[in-house]
């Protein structure tokens, strides 16, 4: 594997630090390619270079936003597209006119402003668009619906070729759906800090990421599985290749490449991943809000590298520009007490409006971790109150669309992703519902008091009370269990899906769902897994 390390004489200081995930991933990009990358301008860390991430920054801003009043005589400003033509290049390239930022560009009597007053600047910049009512026809946006309405194995055909999955594994043992739903199930991690494994785990993570955007799902599929192994070793540290392959769901090159992190704290492999400007680009579309992998794809292919030129393209949909607008905000977790707060706020004006429904957490929530990614309600009716469902789901969605005429109106509701935009219609709800017709999910983002201004991803959800059974096993998670939980039921005959438990479902050649088959259970959790001969798993044992 070629290692690249052209940048090995620079010592490097990031601005801004924020978008952090963009920031932390050019830092690995650079650090990959052999350069110092600080983050604090003290005297034994003078930088050779301070990289700008955002072009249109004058000398003055930098001088502001770093709090100085000039720079270290050898340290010179440039943008990071030099760098990046760099490890592009594989060479030192010479700095262009427009590469760097010059202290003749300071203008006197600019206002020193504060780093806050720049961040604020620096939104201002982003044209807030108001949010469309219509779905998107985007091909993405429903990449990323799919994603959550995935409720079948993918296909043979969606996968990699064998040849792929036996050069990954070897000879070594499997993880099978048996194995894993009939063992003693483990105590879930509570924290996503203190494990000792931490850094294995992250870099596995990066790798399954360009796995996934590369489309080769077999090897995102192994990563994926070895960190929710290494995700419940809290107690030890695996350091040897031996060790490792000992734990379930780490076969024989995983096992060699923890070694390797453990030892020389890189991965070849991410460096060489990260030694491509365009796989780094890749990373960093990726973490937008309704852009998958195809388009993040398409727009590296078209030149796109930076969330500024995603922010120029023509095709960008509004919902991918609040997703840059919110990068950090979506992509950062948020402790479980905060998930509480928005859950309990939309339940009580759920319950308000409709003392009968149930409404309930799902997802990480339900599964008890201790951080959440976002916010997963569902909301229904207790079985047999009303029997006909189709009269069950108006009344319910007059509900879910009340709550959020409410909650917008109340500011904690801040945008409409997918569902009515209550503003667009005035918040009228008959006006939204002859407008809209039927619809069963709204997704959106919502902020509290308690952390206000940072927007969380929230799903509301309707379900028909017959349903509730599969929906909470669905919805409960993760994916990983869901996926392998599915496998069981195909193995045994069977089809799982968010809606029931299915059989005599007829299927083609690539095992590809030919009709849907007689409902064998849908309202029950306990039951699903009793007709699946399996125990049945707490949601905080279904963390895998
Ligand atoms: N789900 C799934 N397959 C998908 C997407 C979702 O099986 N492609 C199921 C399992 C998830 C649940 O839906 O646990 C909720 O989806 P989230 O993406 O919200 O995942 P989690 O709640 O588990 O994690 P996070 O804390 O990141 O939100
Ligand atoms: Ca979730």
């Amino acid at each position: 594997m070629v290692k690249s390390k052209v940048l090995n004489n620079f010592t490097f200081f990031i601005i801004p630090a924020t978008p952090k995930r963009l920031h932390n991933i050019k830092q690995s990009a650079y650090e990959s390619a052999g350069a110092q990358v600080i983050d604090t301008l003290e005297d034994e860390h003078t930088p050779s270079h301070i990289v700008l991430v955002n072009k249109e920054w004058t000398y003055a801003k930098v001088l502001a936003y770093l709090k100085v009043d000039e720079l270290p005589k050898l340290t010179r400003v440039v943008k990071d597209e030099w760098v990046s033509r760099c490890i592009e290049n594989g060479k030192v390239v010479e700095i262009g006119a427009d590469d760097e930022i010059l202290p003749t560009t300071v203008v006197k009597n600019e206002p020193q402003a504060e780093p806050s007053e720049i961040k604020q600047e620096d939104k201002d910049k982003f044209e807030v668009l108001p949010v469309k009512t219509e779905e998107s026809n985007e091909s993405d946006e429903s990449e990323y619906r799919s994603n959550h309405e995935n409720t079948e194995e993918p296909t043979e055909k969606k996968r990699k070729p064998a040849r792929d999955h036996r050069k990954q594994t070897g000879k070594t043992r499997k993880l099978t759906w048996d194995s894993v739903l009939l063992s003693q199930p483990h105590k879930v991690e509570k924290t996503e800090s203190g494990n000792p494994n931490q850094l294995v785990i992250d870099i596995f993570s990066h790798l399954e990421n360009h796995y996934t955007a590369a489309k080769d799902t077999f090897r995102a599929l192994a990563y994926r599985r070895a960190v929710a192994t290494l995700k419940q070793e809290t107690d030890r540290k695996i350091t040897t290749a031996e060790e490792a392959i000992k734990l379930k769901g780490i076969g024989e090159h995983l096992a060699e490449q923890l070694q390797e992190i453990v030892e020389t704290h890189h991965s070849e492999r991410l460096d060489y991943f990260h030694s491509k400007v365009e796989n780094v680009a890749l990373e960093v579309l990726m973490g937008i809000y309704g852009v998958g992998p195809a388009k993040a794809r398409r727009w590296v292919g078209e030149g796109v590298r930076t969330l500024e030129d995603a922010l120029a393209r023509p095709d960008l949909t509004p919902q991918q520009r609040i997703g840059i607008e919110h990068y950090d905000d979506f992509n950062t977790k948020m402790p479980r007490a905060e998930t509480q707060q928005h859950f309990e706020i939309v339940k009580t004006v759920v319950q308000k409006l409709d003392k009968d429904t149930i409404v309930e957490c799902m997802g990480s929530y339900r599964r008890k971790e201790e951080f959440c990614g976002d916010i997963d309600i569902i909301i229904t009716l207790p079985i047999g109150l009303e029997p006909d469902t189709e009269k069950a789901l108006v009344r319910l969605r007059e509900v879910l669309l009340n709550t959020v005429v409410i909650l917008a109106k109340q500011g904690f509701l801040t945008c409409a992703l997918t569902g009515p935009d209550p503003l667009a219609y005035d918040y009228n709800v008959s006006r939204i519902l002859d407008a809209v017709g039927s619809f069963d999910r709204w997704y959106g983002a919502s902020t509290v008091p308690s952390n206000y201004g940072v927007w969380r991803r929230i799903d509301l959800l309707i379900v028909p009370p017959d349903e509730i059974g599969a929906t909470r096993l669905y919805f409960t998670g993760n994916g990983l269990f869901n996926r392998t939980i599915r496998l069981l039921a195909q193995h045994k005959g069977f089809s799982l899906t968010q809606h029931g438990l299915f059989r005599d479902v007829a299927r083609g050649k690539r095992r590809e769902k030919l009709s849907e088959g007689l409902l064998v259970e849908s309202k029950s959790e306990h039951r699903i897994f009793d007709i699946l001969e399996i125990p049945y798993r707490e949601p905080e044992e279904r963390s895998m």
